[in-house]
């Protein structure tokens, strides 16, 4: 096996004989089977008219690749069997990529086609979340072939530069139409405060990004005596109105995805994972797991989608036949919180813009920092939380997605009545953050670049490489980015974006903060 796609790969080089994550080889080597059988079926489609069952194989394919969400050979040899089928129907003499030139040829080069197909399985999560919702982008669906086809073509280096900014632009527009697709099924977030404690009685937990799954579940569950909580980068969906409407969906359980085996230990409850960040499982707890969609793992009960819906009634069952604790339990945040506050989505935060430019103007607020991106396990990782920590009392903290645990149940006040920690929403919410940042730039008449903000992202999986790329397209410059960088670009790849836009690796919070205020 060879794997090096995320941030807590082996010696920051590649896992080799087993995936930190828990990959095992023959899972590691069926995925790279699972891709270039995606690019066969990407050169296929350039012959013929690729239908909707088509691009959902595209997506799924690719979601499926992505770490911490299949540690299963069984639904990978599913897939592989119909994107073949597919392929035949639209292209006979269509060949797969061969396996073995996967990762390898001249450093640069596998470099850079890796950034591209790493990308390319982040935004397959955030196109299929918008797919189960109804909404398509046809530029968005082309792109993936188009990506995918690339993977197996050769280029230049300048051609694959070329490539990795244009696709940074449509992972923007797909961001885009993810942000559609939620906000037009359960409206604009709202501000809101979520305990962080679990009632007596039968509750699911349901972790993963996926609304609609967390939809279907609230119906199936109401008026059954079963609470719902939400864990990991499910959190933003308590600042939904359509969603936030259901009295039994009561509150947020655990931190982020790395402590889910400490966390989950008797857990008197099932939970179930809609997508990523799924550990190896301990015994304590291996029997009260559940998986939907492209997420596996042996021997788990999965929830299929039947004629487009979800009967969760296996989960359901559990949660009843477990009872869940028979007093409420109090849990809280990594430093101490009992409470944690979401919801300051692109609606909610522009709509006191005229507040926040004022704040500016009148000096009350110095600078805003984007502190988010990915959770991990990594020791280095309290960088954020001391950064979040030390940042002065005139600074605001954007954040979102799974490494705002770090820091969200802290209190470190407010500045004109605005929370000095806003958090956006999940990952693909950088949609949000891009928003308010464009209209930042557009009240004071400058760039993006020129505004007093600076993004400070932490990074592990795939998706978070979908939004760097697309930042890095939107001219965005002096990220800095860690807690250490990707194994998977190579010296003179990270010297060109370290040129062309200053890209830093992190170092201390103190150094960075003076570095970044002067
Ligand atoms: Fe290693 Fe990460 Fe790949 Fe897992 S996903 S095998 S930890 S590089
Ligand atoms: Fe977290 Fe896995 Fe990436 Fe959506 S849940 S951000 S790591």
């Amino acid at each position: 096996m060879f794997c090096f796609q995320c941030e807590q790969t082996a010696g920051g080089k590649g896992c080799t004989k087993i995936g930190v994550c828990g990959k095992k080889p023959e899972v590691a080597n069926k995925q790279d089977e699972l891709t270039c059988a995606l690019i066969g079926l990407a050169r296929a489609a350039a012959h013929g008219t690729p239908d909707a069952a088509v691009n959902e194989l595209m997506l799924q394919g690719l979601f499926t690749t992505v770490t911490n969400v299949s540690f299963d050979t069984v639904p990978t040899d599913a897939l592989i069997g119909r994107i073949h089928a597919e392929k035949e129907k639209l292209d006979r003499q269509a060949q797969d990529f061969p396996v073995a030139e996967l990762w390898s040829g001249n450093e640069d080069i596998v470099s850079l086609r890796s950034t591209l197909l790493l990308g390319l399985r982040g935004m397959a999560a955030y196109a299929l979340h918008a797919s189960v919702l109804g909404k398509e982008d046809p530029a968005v669906t082309a792109w993936f072939y188009k990506g995918m086809r690339a993977l197996g073509e050769n280029h230049t280096a300048e051609e694959w530069l070329a490539l990795l900014m244009e696709f940074g632009q449509v992972n923007l527009a797909c961001m885009a139409l993810l942000d559609e697709a939620n906000t037009s099924a359960y409206g604009h977030p709202v501000p809101v405060k979520v305990p962080l404690k679990i009632e007596k009685g039968p509750f699911i937990v349901i972790s993963g990004h996926d609304l609609h799954d967390l939809k279907q579940l609230l119906d199936q569950t109401a008026g059954k005596g079963i609470n719902i909580y939400t864990h990991g980068e499910m959190l933003p969906a308590h600042a939904y109105p359509e969603l936030k409407k259901y009295p039994h969906l009561k509150g947020n359980f655990g931190t982020a995805w790395q402590n889910q085996q400490k966390e989950f230990d008797q857990i008197a409850g099932p939970v179930l994972f809609t997508t990523n960040c799924l550990m190896p499982l301990k015994p304590s707890y291996a029997d009260r797991i559940f998986t939907t969609s492209v997420v596996a793992y042996p021997g788990l009960t999965h929830i299929n989608t039947v004629n487009g819906k979800k009967d969760f009634s296996p989960v359901i069952q559990k949660a009843l036949e477990l009872g869940g604790w028979q007093e409420d339990r109090s849990f809280t945040g990594i430093n101490g919180g009992t409470e944690v506050t979401t919801g300051f989505a692109r609606n909610t935060v522009l709509g006191v813009a005229d507040k926040v430019i004022d704040a500016i103007k009148a000096g009350a607020i110095k600078h805003f920092f984007l502190v988010g991106g990915c959770d991990g396990a990594r020791p280095g990782r309290n960088y954020y939380t001391d950064f979040v920590k030390k940042a002065p009392s005139d600074t605001m903290i954007l954040t979102l997605a799974c490494g705002k645990y770090r820091f969200n149940d802290l209190n470190i006040g407010e500045i004109g009545g605005i929370p000095r920690i806003l958090d956006m929403g999940q990952c693909n919410d950088a949609y949000s953050a891009i928003q308010v940042a464009l209209a930042l730039a557009k009240a004071f008449d400058c760039g993006v670049n020129d505004l007093p903000l600076t993004l400070v992202l932490s990074w592990y999986e795939q998706k978070a490489v979908c939004i760097l790329l697309t930042l890095l397209a939107l001219g965005i410059k002096n990220i800095y980015i860690g807690p250490s960088l990707p194994a998977f670009l190579s010296g003179n790849v990270l010297s060109i974006l370290v040129e062309k836009f200053n890209l830093k690796p992190i170092t201390t919070p103190e150094q960075d903060l003076k570095a970044i205020l002067g």
